[in-house]
């Protein structure tokens, strides 16, 4: 039996990665952070009502407390779990946040991965232990070319880009230094009904379906005309396993090939809970208009913009397709807005509480 590590288990990849390695067999271990309030409510997600208890007695899922910055910590459960493969998706990693804590961005998504690759290669674990670093489509930042592959050059355009850069060249170098099968997935935005609730995508989605239930009045966003490249997290943590089960330590662009922007986004979403919207206006003065009653649903406020913003991500899934055999279009840019939309109405419906503003600092 495989026994496989997993930092950030209780994020939105973490989850359904140690979904997915427990059906393929695997022993599976999560590190988790201490906290004052819960945080594992991703975990219990990942199985339906009937099978919860299934996970939670599994005998084959292991939780740990620990700090990805806390390299003795880190040390010590690498050492003792002896994993056979480490997937790195600890990271602060909300790119506006990043400008109001560089240093500690700095310290968990740079440091933090460092640490993990420090860690094997101290306890002679070089041989044994595959790494997958989580690494992202904001190193192309100012894009230098359309669409971006692997061979792209990298542009960051933020505190987390910068600090990210430092995982993905840490990591190609340990594994060019130490003959170590380290690898980097360079992910582009992967969304679903467990993404954090202040990205773009969950935050439309909520609040779409909190307007049509009644308990919200507006949705106010930043930067309508961004574009990304969006994908479902279920497809890309499929895609994680697939790097490192391939023969050649690589790095891969995991993407759909499509681009879309927030305003295309919010229009769909909008859609499906049966509220059609009209786009009026420019720049800070746009605003979207239901169409059947004429209310403002959508505004903009420019406190949601960024220091510096990365306008447009499309990346170029070929090598991931051709040499991982890897569908990046299994589901597709309307399935994934469906699916967080179906997912927040059932959330919305049970929610008790009338929210009068969900008027989210980022
Ligand atoms: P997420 O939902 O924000 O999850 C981040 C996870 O990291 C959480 O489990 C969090 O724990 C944990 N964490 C944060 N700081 C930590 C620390 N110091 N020590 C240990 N654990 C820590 O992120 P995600 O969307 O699942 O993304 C997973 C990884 O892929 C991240 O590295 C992200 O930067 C990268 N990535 C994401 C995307 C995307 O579109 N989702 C694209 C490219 C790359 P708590 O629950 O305690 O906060
Ligand atoms: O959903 P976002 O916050 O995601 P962003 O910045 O693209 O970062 C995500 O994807 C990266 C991969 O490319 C990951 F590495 C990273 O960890 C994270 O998962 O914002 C998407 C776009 C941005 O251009 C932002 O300016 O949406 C724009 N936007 C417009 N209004 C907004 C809002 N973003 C947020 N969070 N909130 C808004 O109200």
């Amino acid at each position: 039996m495989k026994k496989a590590l997993i930092t950030g288990v209780t994020g939105q990849d973490g989850s359904y990665l140690a979904e997915f390695l427990l059906e393929k067999g695997y022993e599976v271990h999560g590190i988790i952070r201490r906290s004052s309030s819960y945080n594992q409510e991703r975990l219990e997600d990942i199985l339906t009502e009937e099978e919860a208890s299934v996970l939670v007695n599994n005998k084959n899922f292991h939780l740990h407390y620990g700090d990805v910055t806390d390299a003795l910590n880190v040390t010590r459960l690498i050492g003792e779990i002896q994993p056979d493969e480490i997937y790195n998706l600890a990271a602060q990693s909300h790119v506006r946040v990043s400008f109001d804590m560089p240093g500690y961005t700095l310290d968990v998504d740079a440091k933090g991965t460092l640490n993990i690759l420090e860690a094997v290669r101290i306890l002679g674990l070089t041989d044994k232990t595959r790494v997958y670093q989580a690494s992202t489509s904001e190193l192309f930042g100012k894009v230098q070319e359309v669409p971006q592959k692997e061979t792209t050059p990298f542009y960051p355009r933020s505190p987390y880009g910068v600090a990210k850069i430092y995982g993905f060249w840490i990591t190609k170098n340990y594994r060019e230094s130490y003959n170590m099968f380290a690898v980097n997935g360079i992910l582009f935005n992967h969304e679903s009904e467990r993404r954090g609730e202040t990205f773009v995508t969950r935050k439309i989605t909520l609040a779409a379906a909190r307007i049509a239930q009644g308990k919200q009045k507006k949705l106010l966003l930043g930067n309508l005309d961004s574009l990304r490249d969006w994908g479902y997290a279920k497809d890309y943590v499929e895609c994680m396993w697939l790097i490192l089960q391939h023969e050649k330590p690589e790095d891969f662009v995991i993407a759909t090939g499509e681009m879309h922007s927030v305003r295309e986004f919010a229009d769909l979403a909008f859609k499906h809970v049966g509220i059609e919207i009209e786009w009026i206006g420019h720049g800070i003065e746009e605003k979207g208009i239901n169409k059947a009653t004429g209310e403002i649903v959508v505004e903009v406020d420019p406190k949601f913009f960024r220091p510096a913003e990365v306008e447009q991500l499309l990346g170029d899934p070929t090598k991931a397709r051709t040499l991982l055999g890897w569908n990046p279009t299994r589901t597709s840019f309307e399935d994934l807005v469906r699916i967080m939309v179906a997912a927040d109405m059932m959330k919305v419906g049970n929610e008790d509480i009338v929210k009068k503003t969900f008027d989210y600092v980022i």
